[in-house]
Parts: C-alpha cells; structure tokens; sequence
C-alpha cells in the first residue's frame, strides 16, 4: 500500500516473536506500522488506515461502495487468509505434537469453495470493485500467491487473469523484489 500510494518509509525486515517486536504489539507479530510514536498492527487495519489518511484507494466511510469494499476484505481475511494460516499452523507454525495432516486437505476443499464464491464475485471485473483499485486487492493478491506455494488451485479463468494482472503491477513488483533480497 505504501507503494501504491508513493509515499516514502522506511521498511525494517524486524522478525516476529522478537523482542523487538513485542514491544510494539504484544502478540509478536509482524507487520506492524509506526506512525510517529503511535503504533498500528494487523495488515488489513494498516493498509486500510494508509488509503483512509491519504483518500486514495478506498471508498469513503459510510458509502454503499465503502460497505462492499469491505465487504471483500472481511471475504479476503475470513475464507482466504485463514485458511491459508491454518495451513501454515499445521505445517510449520505449531509445536510438532499439536499439527494434524488431514487439516491440509479440509484447507484445501474450503479453499476451493472460497475460489468459486470469488469467481462469481469477481465476475468480469478489472478490480473487484470494478475499475477502481482498493484495500481488497492488496489482500486478495497476496493471499493467492501465499495458496500457490502450498498448492492450492487458482481457477484459470478471471481470477487467473486477475492475478497476474494485479501482480504486475509495479508496487507488487517492487516489494517482491525486496522480500527476495
Ligand atoms: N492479523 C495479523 C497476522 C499477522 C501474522 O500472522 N504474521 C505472521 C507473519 S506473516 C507472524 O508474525 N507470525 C508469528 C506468529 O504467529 O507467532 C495481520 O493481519 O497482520
């Protein structure tokens, strides 16, 4: 979001469960940002806040449209992202004891329920808000490059083509190059 906006930061590759981190969010996780002395975690309350602050990228509070574009991050965040973390709990996340295989393959059929929900969604849609860029894609996009490392089919269809053309765009470009370094 930072570099979709243009704005300049600094970004501090810090690791979670350090103590660096926990002294901004007492749960040890990252990303956080700092603004000033103030601190935001949670990714979709801090890209949120960043499009809110600068009036790009987002429909405004209290808006028909802001109600659906929320609507497609709590979609991204409830039946994308978690399922996508619960993956990564029973893969890599929990203490050996505690991770359960056969929850990979629950993941993967609610995933592809998620996929068709998004299909439909999405419809012929450049972003899925229409023509306009917001919060939800940031997400969605994420979520499934993070799917394609554990497997998880993306439709070939208009979410395929959503995909690469939401990842080539030059911000997503940009930051994919600096989590490689
Ligand atoms: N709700 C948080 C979740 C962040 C999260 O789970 N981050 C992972 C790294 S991508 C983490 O810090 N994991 C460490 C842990 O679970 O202890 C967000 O949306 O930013």
């Amino acid at each position: 979001m930072l570099e979709e906006l243009g704005l300049e930061y600094e970004h501090v590759a810090a690791s979670p469960r350090t103590e660096e981190i926990y002294s901004l969010n007492p749960g040890g996780k990252v990303p956080v940002l700092l603004v000033g002395d103030e601190v935001v975690t949670d990714s979709s309350a801090i890209i949120q806040y960043l499009a809110d602050s600068h009036n790009q990228l987002t429909y405004a509070t209290g808006t028909i449209e802001r109600a659906k574009q929320d609507s497609f991050l709590h979609f991204a965040n409830d039946e994308m992202d978690s399922v996508c973390w619960t993956v990564a709990k029973h893969k890599f996340v929990l203490p050996k004891e505690l991770r359960v295989q056969e929850v990979i393959k629950a993941c993967a059929y609610e995933w592809n329920n998620a996929m068709k929900t998004f299909t439909n969604r999405l419809g012929d849609n450049e972003f899925v808000m229409g023509e306009q860029f917001t919060v939800p894609d940031i997400v969605i996009t994420h979520v499934i490059g993070w799917a394609k490392l554990y497997d998880f089919e993306t439709p070939d269809s208009n979410v395929l083509e959503y995909f690469e053309r939401l990842r080539s765009r030059p911000a997503y470009q940009k930051v994919s190059a600096l989590r490689k370094k």
